[in-house]
């Protein structure tokens, strides 16, 4: 297995697909994702573009579908929820469909749909992810973070340094026989870092700080949980998470 992470959907080798693709946006997207499917929402179905989320979703029944967008951490008008994992209780999200558009986290996701095997992956899910791709042992596996508008972001890198952690720490093989690129290596050792200090890393992180400004203190506190939630967020044939 060789191992890449992309710190942004920018910065993924242009045309190519591997054959495993991770998609991470701890803040937030994919923990909604992941805690969405886990409290029983029937699944999720990301867009980058706004009317067209609007416009698929009309053709659901209203009390079987939530629509949740976010733009700059904010909800956007119109929508049932914005991108807040603690949202997504069971009350709300069970048995519903989840239309889901965020400012990065969907586009990471878009960018490799048509791998064949497409996973969301938060640190609240690390060990569900990486049990899954040790079982499937695909050749090729990018783990893609969602950064900010196109820049790098920190609590991306941590997770998908998580992820490659114990990828290694499992396979117990040489840390250069897995990693395809050296942003492995850095994400691996900025876990290291702070492994047991992840809700004070997100507090330092820009788009920490942005979620402080909107108040949303618990969302950092939840999202810097690892390992909390045994779900596997897979895109099925229809498209759909
Ligand atoms: O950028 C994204 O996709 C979001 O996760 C951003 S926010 O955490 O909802 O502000």
């Amino acid at each position: 297995m060789k191992l890449f992470i992309y710190h942004t959907p920018e910065l993924t080798p242009g045309s190519e697909v591997p054959e495993c693709a991770i998609a991470v946006d701890v803040l937030r997207a994919t923990t909604t994702i992941a805690t969405a499917l886990n409290a029983g929402a029937e699944a999720v179905q990301v867009f980058s573009d706004l009317d067209k989320l609007m416009k698929v979703s009309e053709e659901w029944q209203p009390d079987k579908r939530l629509r949740a967008g976010e733009r700059g951490g904010s909800t956007v008008a119109g929508c049932d929820l914005g991108n807040s994992p603690l949202d997504c209780t069971p009350e709300v999200v069970k048995g519903k469909r989840l239309f889901l558009t965020t400012t990065n986290g969907t586009r990471a996701l878009k960018r490799v749909q048509d791998a064949s095997i497409v996973l969301a992956a938060a640190l609240i899910n690390r060990a569900a992810v990486v049990e899954y791709v040790l079982s499937q042992q695909p050749e090729t596996v990018w783990i893609v973070g969602s950064g900010w508008e196109g820049s790098y972001s920190l609590e991306d890198t941590v997770c998908a340094g998580a992820i490659a952690h114990s990828l290694v720490t499992q396979l117990n093989c040489p840390l250069n026989e897995l990693a395809g690129n050296d942003e492995v290596i850095a994400a691996i050792a900025l876990y290291r870092q702070w492994q047991d200090n992840l809700l004070e890393m997100f507090h330092h992180a820009s788009h920490g700080q942005r979620l402080l400004r909107l108040n949303c203190h618990e969302d950092l506190k939840y999202c810097s949980q690892t390992d909390i939630l045994d779900v596997l967020p897979i895109q099925t044939e229809a498209g759909v998470l």
